[in-house]
């Protein structure tokens, strides 16, 4: 799997190797399948025209019901691994240290709010969105609780603690891709969308957009930057005292 950009997350591995798995089994049951459909074809040319009596009712069983539910077994093995890697990945087993935060879409530009001290997002009204005046998300003044959020353009994260994302968009459809983090979801207009994981190696990575979100999709990019835990306090830190 080198043609992937370099993992960052926890179980990013394990996910990228549950996909080469996938795609050499899918790959070998095209193979097989085209050789069976060839086999056939020979064997059907040589019995000549008209010969359509042989049927194989006495191996009906070899023939059709063995490899059918050899690949029933073989797809049932790749939902139930998959499903069982993705809840590893989702599980937030301290919840409490899980730090939240809200990633937001808009035409064309990412926005990342950390909730602040109170660990409560504020209240957010669309007639309030202005981006000019510094209120990209629309925060309430008058709600207490959206005074010490902290709304950036690039995401933070400390590295080892796990994140629980909270997903919207202000817009259309967008696509929150974080190639480096194994992470796709799509933000829908009127759903609150949500998501789990956990960057484990510091360093720089791409968030894009993966749905074609109007003209300006193609710049609709943003960083993420995964830090040591202390370096990311302070950054939260200067970003709330300079509310
Ligand atoms: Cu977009």
């Amino acid at each position: 799997m080198n043609w992937l950009p370099p993992n960052g997350a926890l179980r990013g591995i394990a996910l990228d190797h549950l996909l080469g798995w996938n795609l050499s089994i899918v790959f070998w049951l095209f193979v097989a399948a085209q050789v069976i459909l060839v086999a056939a074809l020979i064997r059907r040319g040589r019995s000549g025209p008209g010969d359509v009596s042989r049927n194989s009712s006495g191996r009906n069983f070899f023939l059709h019901v063995l490899p059918l539910l050899a690949i029933t077994g073989l797809y049932l093995w790749m939902l139930v691994s998959s499903h069982h890697l993705w809840a590893e990945r989702s599980e937030m087993s301290a919840p409490a240290r899980a730090i939240s935060v809200e990633v937001t879409g808009v035409q064309f530009q990412w926005y990342f709010r950390y909730p602040g001290h109170d660990g409560i997002f504020g209240v957010t009204k669309p007639n309030l969105v202005s981006a000019p005046a510094g209120n990209p998300l629309g925060l309430d003044p008058g709600d207490p609780n959206a005074a010490d959020d902290v709304v950036s353009s690039i995401m933070m994260l400390p590295a080892g603690r796990p994140v629980n994302i909270t997903l919207r968009t202000q817009d259309v459809i967008h696509g929150f891709f974080v190639p480096g983090m194994r992470l796709k979801q799509d933000a829908i207009p009127g759903m609150i969308g949500h998501l789990e994981f956990t960057p484990e190696t510091p360093g720089d990575y791409d968030i894009l957009c993966s749905q074609v979100c109007g003209l300006g999709h193609y710049r609709m990019q943003a960083r993420l930057r995964v830090v040591s835990p202390e370096q990311f306090q302070s950054w939260l830190t200067a970003r709330e005292n300079a509310r």
